[in-house]
């Protein structure tokens, strides 16, 4: 698991069965027709896009105890695994495009076979933490975290369409920002495990520049590793965000999002990134599905290296030529 990353590798994930909202799985179409290759492009590494992956259609898949789609978000999540397994072992900087949140089960998976010692950041004004016993809703988007999480192990029942992965993350290699809307169950799991969270109330109080020193110096200062980004795009306020399944007043502001992503570009250590939940058809208008897309894309453009003070000329493209 190298650091020093000279591509970039962009796979689609449209899958929607983490929740019950249609209209997610068109998500990496939004991503694209916003630009996202081209913008990335601009950038001075090659870009690879890898398409959309296909995920089975399965016919029976009953709820198991109340959740919902268990073998189709399972076997999605294990073709997603292997295939950013495959990304990030070709050396790639890789982008995952949602979709909804479930499938960071395989992509942090897969990024972990191949780096068995990331840390998770998780920009999301929901904590994803609800096993299946604590679930509100049933749906399997918010409870990704627990998945991965080896703490956990013993209060989650064996679901059918995961025993494929077994967990691997300990919880103090996880720091989440921008929670707003965290049910009494994962309030429970996040102290118990003593996670490092940051709140939007915490935002408020620290400032976003404080939040992200403490995020590093909480997973990094130990040792150099690598990052996984998993940013659900409702961590972003719903003015700037709206075309999404479970908009949450009171979330990031655009500083405060890019900040985040210029910062966590910085440590250099960036290696795999989700943007999930951008759902084109809940936006009340054209405009709002263009805005929600539009404001991924400038995440991902900023989380590889985008800058607001421009970059010096293209070494590659100008100079160098002479
Ligand atoms: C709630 C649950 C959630 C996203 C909603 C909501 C979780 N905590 N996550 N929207 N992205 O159903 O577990
Ligand atoms: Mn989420
Ligand atoms: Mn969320
Ligand atoms: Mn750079």
């Amino acid at each position: 698991c190298q650091n020093r990353k000279h591509s970039v590798a962009v796979l689609g994930a449209p899958f929607s069965k983490g929740q019950k909202r249609r209209g997610v799985e068109h998500g990496p179409k939004a991503m694209r027709d916003a630009g996202l290759i081209e913008r990335l492009s601009n950038l001075d590494y090659p870009v690879h896009d890898f398409g959309d992956l296909s995920f089975q259609h399965l016919e029976k898949d009953e709820p198991y105890m109340n959740v919902h789609f268990p073998r189709t978000v399972g076997c999605a999540n294990k073709l997603l695994s292997g295939a950013v397994s495959n990304a990030v072992g070709g050396g790639h900087t890789t982008v995952v495009l949602g979709g909804d949140h479930s499938l960071a089960i395989g992509s942090v998976d897969g990024h972990a076979r191949h780096c068995p010692d990331l840390c998770l950041i998780w920009v999301d004004a929901h904590a994803d933490i609800n096993t299946p016993l604590t679930s509100p809703s049933g749906n399997l988007h918010g409870q990704s975290v627990a998945f991965m999480l080896k703490e956990l192990q013993n209060k989650m029942p064996e679901l059918p369409g995961f025993n494929w992965m077994k967990p691997f993350l300990s919880a103090k290699d996880l720091v989440y920002i921008g929670l707003r809307d965290v049910d009494p169950g994962e309030h429970y799991i996040l102290k118990e495990l003593g996670v490092q969270y940051f709140t939007m109330r915490d935002i408020d109080r620290l400032g976003i520049q404080r939040v992200m020193e403490v995020t590093f110096d909480h997973l990094l200062s130990r040792k150099q590793r690598p990052i996984h980004l998993s940013f659900d795009i409702d961590a972003m306020d719903p003015s700037l965000a709206p075309a999404t399944g479970t908009p949450v007043n009171g979330g990031l502001t655009y500083r405060e999002g890019i900040w985040i992503t210029e910062e966590i570009h910085n440590t250099g250590l960036l290696s795999v990134m989700d943007l999930v939940e951008v759902n084109p058809a809940l936006g009340a208008s054209r405009e709002a599905v263009e805005n929600t897309a539009s404001m991924a894309v400038d995440v991902i453009a900023s989380s590889l290296g985008q800058t607001r003070e421009g970059s010096p000329i293209a070494q590659t493209q100008t100079l160098k030529d002479d």
